[in-house]
């Protein structure tokens, strides 16, 4: 019989899949948050197997509410690793799980913060820079560039279907930064006037290749014809490491409602309708990918993953890496 999870765990868990929680970092805080309240909330049997067994079914919830960001499954795998580390009864795995959580919500805190100083440090002065969607590591490195006096204005897409450039707007317009919305088809109107583009990420692959918000690409290729360069900022729990052995980041189709109103496809229903959320930019179309780190051009994210996969790099090579084991060398 499986227990019933705290409402917490599923407002989170849903928040995440209807988008109410958004963005690679703050999915990844909110999953981590979500394993805290899980390990606090347990209420089944004093056996360390069984609680195990509950903190799997919540991991395995969070990680199936969306495919493409693989920060999330990062986030969860950090936190849960703990649990092959620590002995002892329930109460002592309970306080590993909440510690754990804590530590990976404040270093991706910190590292978003992180990035804002190294990333400011590339923005050129007078700089008039173009952002896409919204992504809080972006917004950190345009935020303290302005403060630094660098930066012009900024131009924010919109970001459709969602919208979430509007979100980008609002915070850089509170923040005092000058900035315009434009809407997406516009990008390569406008490129003549940018300096530097930069854009979040979800997933990182270890050629360089970022999957980012859906339209990133295009900003990409209009970028590389006018010659403005393109930096991505992102913390490095947002690197795939089974990329390295060949497997594709899963682009995630959501849903057609999103694109047209319900009663738009009613009325056509011989029409397909197709919302992808994601794209691929190769490597040869970013400059730079700025990290807690440091700054590394695309093509040396494999030097990210070997820093922080190294050890289990060997086992995936060998096909024997189960997700935990993978974890270990994450983050150490
Ligand atoms: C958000 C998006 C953001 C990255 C990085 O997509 O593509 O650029 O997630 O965000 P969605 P952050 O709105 O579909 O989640 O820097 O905040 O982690």
């Amino acid at each position: 019989m499986s227990l019933e999870l705290d409402k917490r765990i599923l407002e989170i868990a849903d928040g995440i899949k209807t988008m109410r929680i958004r963005g690679a970092g703050k999915i990844a805080r909110a999953a981590a948050e979500a394993l805290k309240i899980a390990a606090q909330t347990y209420k089944g049997p004093r056996e360390p197997v069984e609680f195990r067994r509950y903190m799997d079914r919540v991991a395995e919830l969070l990680i199936s509410t969306r495919p493409t960001a693989v920060s999330l499954p990062n986030a969860v795998y950090y936190v849960m690793y703990i649990l092959e580390k620590t002995e002892g009864g329930v109460d002592e795995l309970v306080d590993a799980v909440v510690r754990r959580a804590d530590e990976f919500i404040e270093s991706s805190l910190q590292a978003v913060k992180r990035i804002g100083e190294i990333g400011a440090r590339r923005i050129k002065s007078g700089a008039t820079v173009l952002t896409h969607c919204h992504s809080s590591v972006a917004v950190s490195v345009i935020k303290t560039a302005y403060e630094m006096g660098k930066i012009e204005k900024v131009y924010s897409t919109e970001t459709r279907p969602f919208y979430q450039g509007r979100i980008t707007t609002r915070q850089l317009l509170e923040a005092g930064v000058p900035v315009i919305q434009i809407p997406d088809s516009s990008v390569r109107y406008i490129m003549h006037e940018i300096d530097q583009v930069v854009v979040g990420a979800d997933t990182i692959a270890s050629n360089g290749a970022v999957v980012n918000k859906v339209g990133t690409s295009q900003i990409a290729l209009a970028a590389h014809e006018a010659r403005v360069r393109v930096f991505v900022a992102a913390e490095t729990y947002k690197f795939s490491p089974m990329t390295v052995i060949g497997e594709l980041v899963q682009i995630e189709f959501r849903p057609e409602t999103e694109i047209v109103p319900r009663d738009w496809i009613d009325k056509h229903p011989n029409v397909k309708v197709l919302n992808p959320a994601f794209d691929v930019t190769p490597p040869e179309y970013i400059d730079a990918i700025i990290t807690e780190e440091g700054v590394i051009p695309p093509q040396a994210a494999i030097l990210i993953l070997l820093e922080k996969f190294g050890w289990a790099l060997e086992k995936i090579k060998h096909g024997v890496i189960h997700r935990v084991e993978f974890e270990e060398s994450l983050h150490e």
